[in-house]
């Protein structure tokens, strides 16, 4: 696993690989260099059986604040016609890296989460907030619509109310208010942010990885499909998952009375 990138910070611990958005004196905004390389990891991430989880941070005291406004002036500058949606398109390849890796993907957010980055913190897998969290769809401050699959993302998970609310206000949403209205799995104090994450990720890296996937499959499907396609999919992915070594284990280990122990396969 590479680990030489010029904005991102990536440690691996066991099954659990660590990648850290590092520039914090923009509040790691995102730039053409941090983008692509934390796509390349994520897509690589995909590929390494060693890697069982994936969790995505921010250093400093932020997650993240969004694409960096000093390449839309830049862009402002430059003649001739610039179309956004060219721009995105870099954008969702990180979208479909996160959401097609076999594996579970968190967010782990402290401080500020705005614009794409809040984003794609709502595309990962699951999410941890701090306490100290602020999750803001900052697009309309800007006279922008939410982009990055926030349109997508945000009514599946709080709902269309709160959805039309954070996008059009793009107020600020804490982390405790995170929690309550379904935007994140978990919020603790900030004390314990550090500790908490660790051991959700390392739970998950311990667990039957190719279940996983196979879930997050069947899951993302089902959203977007009639009740007869997702349970034609639930009898495909079953075959799939009875096959697995880990399926086997968890059978034996119950009968047994022990812990099973999986090894992703
Ligand atoms: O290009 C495309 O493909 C289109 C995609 C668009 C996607 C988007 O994400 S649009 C939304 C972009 N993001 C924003 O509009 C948020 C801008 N930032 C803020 O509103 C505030 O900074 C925050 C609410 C995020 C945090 O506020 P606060 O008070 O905690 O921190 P701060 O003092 O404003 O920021 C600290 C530094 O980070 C500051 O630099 P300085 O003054 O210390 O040198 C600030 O300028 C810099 N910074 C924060 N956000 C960005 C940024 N620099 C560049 N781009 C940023 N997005």
């Amino acid at each position: 696993m590479r680990t030489d990138y010029q904005c991102l910070l990536v440690e691996q611990d066991g099954g659990v690989l660590t990648v850290t958005m590092n520039r914090p004196e923009k509040l790691n905004a995102f730039d053409d260099t941090m983008l692509q390389e934390l796509t390349e990891v994520i897509e690589a991430v995909a590929q390494d059986e060693a890697v069982r989880c994936l969790v995505i941070t921010g250093a400093g005291r932020a997650f993240g604040s969004g694409q960096d406004l000093t390449t839309f002036a830049a862009r402002s500058a430059t003649a001739g016609p610039f179309k956004v949606s060219q721009h995105l398109v870099s954008y969702h390849r990180l979208v479909f890296a996160i959401r097609n890796a076999p594996k579970p993907v968190v967010a782990a957010v402290h401080g500020v989460a705005a614009g794409i980055s809040c984003n794609i913190a709502l595309a990962c897998d699951m999410r941890i907030a701090a306490d100290n969290a602020r999750f803001i769809e900052a697009f309309a401050r800007i006279g922008l619509v939410p982009d990055g699959g926030g349109g997508f993302f945000l009514p599946r998970l709080v709902g269309m109310g709160k959805a039309i609310e954070m996008s059009m206000l793009a107020d600020e949403v804490s982390g405790p208010e995170a929690e309550r209205i379904g935007l994140v799995n978990k919020c603790v104090p900030l004390a314990e942010f550090e500790s908490t994450t660790k051991a959700f990720a390392q739970r998950l890296a311990k667990g039957p990885t190719r279940s996983y996937a196979l879930i997050k499959e069947l899951i993302y499907t089902s959203v977007q499909v009639d009740l007869q396609t997702s349970l034609r999919l639930e009898g495909e992915l079953q075959d799939k998952a009875f096959e697995t070594a880990d399926h086997r284990e968890g059978v034996t280990a119950f009968l047994q009375k022990r812990p099973a122990q999986y090894t992703g396969h």
